[in-house]
């Protein structure tokens, strides 16, 4: 008895702005459904972030119709909870998973929580914000309770635990039911698999490079999905890696070897067949940006999809010690803890906590979800 479990598939994101790289997930995701085929699981779970939002483009649409349909042609069934990326933030609102309910893709929501598949319990839940992760913990409660008497269990959620993620997590590990044979996590882009409760509890991680801080994971652990083998007492996982389409240069290359640095890079570009995305930080010495910009963009501009570049010469606000701070000044928590005493509500002072952390990353689609969840929250109670 084998499954597929994957999850953070982001269709419709295009990174940085560009087509070619809203194909490449499309491309993956194409990979991944034929790879799927080749293992000839017995039914496939998908843990949430199917699609970047819940009002896809068509295309990416297309592309999970033409995988859907090429599973159930395997007669392969597929089950899949909505993540925080394309659920709807509205109560009783339908996500884009549901489109493909007629093509066979079987959708776990409150109102149809778990399914049988043969003799194996599959049950789950959609992504909750932090703000009703009581509900949440509810909800998986009941899940386990309808689970006890089926020998073999699976669990499907969308969020993040915290001890994986302390920060910004919407669950803790002990909230967590640990009768279940496997925890299907999605969330989390890093691939994770842990003991867990009676089983084994694990994140897939996302299948492209959805940010470019998960290079250093995917070098590391590769990217794709699992296959999980539910037959003897505990599962085994195995970790099936998808060849990512496209590379990702990240360096930090030094001023004073601008030329041989740019002329190593172009050497390997040369051996790629797909233009890669570079992220230069160029540091050491006192440059102008203006300059070495208009080194990088000429020496780069033909042969990279985009260039990324930050620059860090040795100026001196660069070269002042962060350290002579004095510590306090730092804390950012504190800092927004004191400035927002006035609402008393401590739940205030974490929104705004969690949205700086995420807009100083530059992730607005989160800090977005973040202030909507929020919102929400406050209305359903
Ligand atoms: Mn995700």
């Amino acid at each position: 008895m084998q499954f597929i479990h994957m999850a953070d598939t982001h269709l419709g994101y295009r990174q940085y702005g560009l087509s070619k790289r809203e194909n490449d997930f499309f491309e993956v995701f194409d990979n991944i459904i034929e790879e799927t085929i080749m293992e000839r699981p017995d039914f496939v779970v998908h843990s949430g972030d199917l699609f970047e939002y819940s009002r896809p483009p068509t295309r990416a649409l297309l592309t999970v119709q033409k995988g859907i349909l090429r599973l159930k042609n395997e007669k392969i069934p597929i089950y899949a909870t909505a993540g925080n990326h394309d659920i709807v933030m509205r109560k009783n609102a339908l996500p884009p998973q549901i489109l493909y309910k007629d093509f066979g893709l079987k959708l776990i929501s409150p109102k149809n929580p778990s399914y049988i598949e043969g003799d194996i319990f599959i049950g789950g839940a959609p992504y909750a914000s932090k703000y009703n992760s009581k509900d949440l913990v509810d909800r998986l409660e009941n899940i386990e309770k309808a689970s006890q008497d089926y020998k073999k269990s699976v669990l499907v959620v969308h969020q993040g635990i915290d001890l994986y993620m302390p920060y910004g997590y919407e669950i803790k590990i002990g909230d967590i039911p640990k009768s279940f044979n496997y925890c299907a996590f999605g969330h989390i882009h890093e691939r994770i698999m842990d003991d867990f409760g009676e089983g084994k509890l694990a994140y897939p991680g996302s299948t492209e490079v959805w940010r470019s801080d998960e290079l250093e994971g995917y070098k590391k652990n590769g990217k794709g999905f699992y296959l999980v083998d539910l037959s003897g007492d505990q599962p085994e996982i195995e970790k099936i890696n998808i060849k990512l389409p496209r590379e990702f240069i990240k360096e930090n290359i030094n001023y004073t070897e601008l030329q041989e640095e740019i002329n190593r890079i172009n050497k390997h570009i040369e051996t790629l067949n797909k233009k890669p995305i570079l992220n230069l930080t160029v540091h050491g010495g006192n440059f102008s940006r203006s300059e070495v910009y208009e080194k990088l963009n000429k020496a780069f501009s033909a042969n990279c999809l985009s260039i990324r570049p930050k620059y860090l010469p040795d100026t001196l606000e660069n070269t002042q010690n962060l350290n002579d701070m004095p510590r306090d000044a730092l804390d950012i928590k504190k800092m927004i803890r004191r400035s927002l005493k006035d609402f008393k509500d401590e739940k205030v002072s974490e929104l705004a906590t969690d949205l700086y952390k995420e807009m100083s990353e530059g992730d607005y689609t989160r800090a977005t979800d973040l202030a909507k969840n929020f919102y929400e929250g406050l209305y359903d109670n």
